[in-house]
């Protein structure tokens, strides 16, 4: 909560001049409203000050999820985002390399395919490599296992 009195947070975007940098620091550190920023503008607010929340929105910090879209705030002050991108980045494949390799195995197998995939894409399909052993396509996967949905938080 600021010293407004209410939950408010600032969502700050790359439309916010860097030379604005230290204006946002001061009224982040003067009236106490955490500040969210778009991927775009990181850094804007260095993410070591104490009332940065991080990135908000896809791959952004789980702070600035959670006050952001969260049902205790009452305002957010949106400085130099239209925040169309913001719906933009959230819609991205995962995991469509398994399928695409199947189907360029399948276009040439004359030539070796390697793919190299997350653990967590080689999770959800299972059923592109059962096609693959169908088929008998002989391919490469290279899973990179971190053990998590890691571009998530
Ligand atoms: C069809 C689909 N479902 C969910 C997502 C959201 N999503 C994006 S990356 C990701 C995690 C991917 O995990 P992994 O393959 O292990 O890669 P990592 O991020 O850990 O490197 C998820 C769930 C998506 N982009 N597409």
């Amino acid at each position: 909560m600021g010293s407004t009195g209410r939950t408010i947070a600032i969502l700050a975007g790359s439309g916010l001049r860097r030379n604005s940098e230290t204006d946002l620091a001061d009224v982040a550190s003067k009236w106490h409203i955490p500040v969210a920023t778009t991927l775009g503008a990181k850094g804007i607010l260095p993410e070591d000050h104490p009332m940065s929340l991080g990135v908000f929105g896809y791959g952004g910090s789980r702070w600035a999820t959670d006050l952001i879209m969260g049902p205790e705030l009452e305002i957010l002050i949106v400085i130099g985002s239209a925040l169309s991108h913001l719906s933009a980045t959230n819609i991205g494949p995962m995991g469509a390399a398994i399928p695409m390799k199947v189907g360029s195995a399948a276009a040439r197998p004359d030539v070796p395919h390697l793919t190299i995939t997350g653990d967590g894409c080689m999770l959800m399909h299972g059923m592109e490599l059962h096609t693959a052993v169908a088929h008998q396509q002989l391919t490469t996967l290279l899973v990179l296992n971190n053990r998590s949905y890691g571009n998530i938080w």
